[in-house]
């Protein structure tokens, strides 16, 4: 019995070490302008979570969109703001940009993620 609980013990221990060594999530603020993003890069590592806050202080909309991972923001109009999070298993750069046509080429940027 007493074998067991410290096996059990053990187990946990193992656990919470492995969630600790979990990178602390990245908390990113985007502005989104006419036309261009305010952050054209952001560096995170394999598996953190990515909160960003993404406010339009433009007029036109704009949204925020990354192929590679899935993420399709849906757009915001001027004086929007919007929370929504992320994070890549494997490392890599990810084009993130603006979705409305016409913009990607100006509202862009790279995420670039590290083991
Ligand atoms: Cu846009």
């Amino acid at each position: 019995m007493k074998i067991r609980s410290m096996v059990i013990g053990l187990a946990l221990a193992a656990t919470v070490a492995a969630c600790s060594s979990a990178p602390a999530p990245l908390e990113v603020t985007i502005a989104a302008a006419d036309i261009s993003l305010d952050v054209t890069r952001i560096d995170a590592k394999v598996g953190q979570m990515v909160n960003i806050t993404m406010k339009n202080s433009g007029v036109l909309e704009h949204n925020f969109n990354i192929d590679e991972l899935g993420v399709k923001q849906a757009s915001l109009k001027g004086g929007e703001t919007a929370k929504f999070s992320f994070s890549a298993t494997k490392p890599g750069t990810y084009n993130y940009y603006c979705g409305i046509a016409g913009h990607e080429q100006l509202a862009r940027g790279d995420l670039v993620v590290t083991e």
